[in-house]
């Protein structure tokens, strides 16, 4: 089983969806699972065969979907979640019925909902490097709400005829929450930038599914025209409350009129480059 793989945003072809899960559980079985936890189930013998062990999730302690109990869960690690239509009823998106789309474990700075030595560096093609703390960004820069689509680019994926791999969204994969921060733009002005910056580069801490501190997550990014539009925050509040721990607190971006994987969650650092970004599921097919 392996994590490693270079596909376009969603196209976790193994760790991911539960088709794929179930398949790995026909093909193994449960003294493989233990194996590959580091530990020994008890009573595995006695564990219905299709049964997935609780351990596989993240263990944070705290159910992370508590508050999320009308949706469906396409895969556990990383946490996808989406919503049935029937639900995506509201003008302003709750967080109740907020898909969820993780590429990765939440990070702890998110789950306790401290972002007290968070910093967010804007580095690159800039005349001066920012490095901004929540309060920076709060009281330096003009504050502004919007309600802002996003939608994961695989939203309607389970619908492609032949099938496409990755997790099999149907149509709930999208919301319409109101988010409030700061233009992106006017972070990236007061940052000065360069006539050779093309595109930017997103980046945040969450944890790679293979723990590893070294691998991003994710990384994607925009044109450097797109990332100047006036529309594109950076959020700390969802809905008049600190962003929660699945949707990026402390910081993310909202770039509407992309997919999704470019709305970086748990955000601490833009890097504007001289070319096009390439990193993480930026690159592939
Ligand atoms: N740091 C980080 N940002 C991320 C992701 C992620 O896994 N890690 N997933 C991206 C993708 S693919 C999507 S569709 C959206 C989902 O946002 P949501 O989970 O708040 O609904 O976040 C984007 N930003
Ligand atoms: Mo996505």
């Amino acid at each position: 089983m392996t994590t490693e793989h270079n596909n376009f945003d969603d196209q976790d072809r193994i760790a991911n969806g539960s088709n794929s899960r179930r398949t790995f559980m026909k093909t193994t079985g449960l003294t493989a699972f233990g194996a590959l936890l580091g530990m020994t189930i008890p009573f595995e013998r006695n564990i219905q065969s299709g049964f997935i062990p609780v351990a596989l999730a993240q263990d944070t302690g705290v159910d992370l979907m508590a508050a999320k109990n009308g949706l469906v869960v396409l895969g556990d690690r990383p946490l996808n979640a989406e919503v049935p239509a029937h639900l995506l009823d509201d003008d302003i998106t709750p967080y109740e019925r907020l898909f969820v789309r993780m590429n990765g474990l939440v990070p702890q700075t998110a789950l306790d909902q401290n972002a007290e030595n968070w910093i967010l560096t804007i580095d690159g093609e800039v005349e001066t490097t920012l490095e901004l703390t929540l309060e920076d960004l709060k009281s330096r820069f003009e504050n502004v709400t919007s309600r802002l689509v996003i939608e994961c680019g695989g939203n309607g994926r389970a619908f492609f005829q032949p099938g496409a791999s990755g997790n099999q969204w149907t149509i709930g994969a999208v919301g319409c929450p109101e988010w409030t921060g700061v233009r992106l733009a006017d972070v990236l002005n007061e940052a000065g930038v360069k006539d050779s910056a093309v595109y930017t580069g997103h980046y945040g801490n969450d944890v790679h599914l293979n723990g590893d501190d070294e691998k991003d997550v994710i990384s994607r990014g925009v044109p450097i025209d797109k990332a100047l539009q006036q529309d594109a925050i950076i959020a700390w509040a969802m809905n008049g409350e600190p962003l929660p721990a699945l949707h990026g607190f402390p910081l993310r971006l909202i770039v509407p009129g992309y997919p999704a994987s470019v709305s970086q969650k748990y955000l601490n650092r833009i890097w504007v480059r001289n070319q096009e970004h390439d990193g993480a599921k930026m690159t592939g097919d």
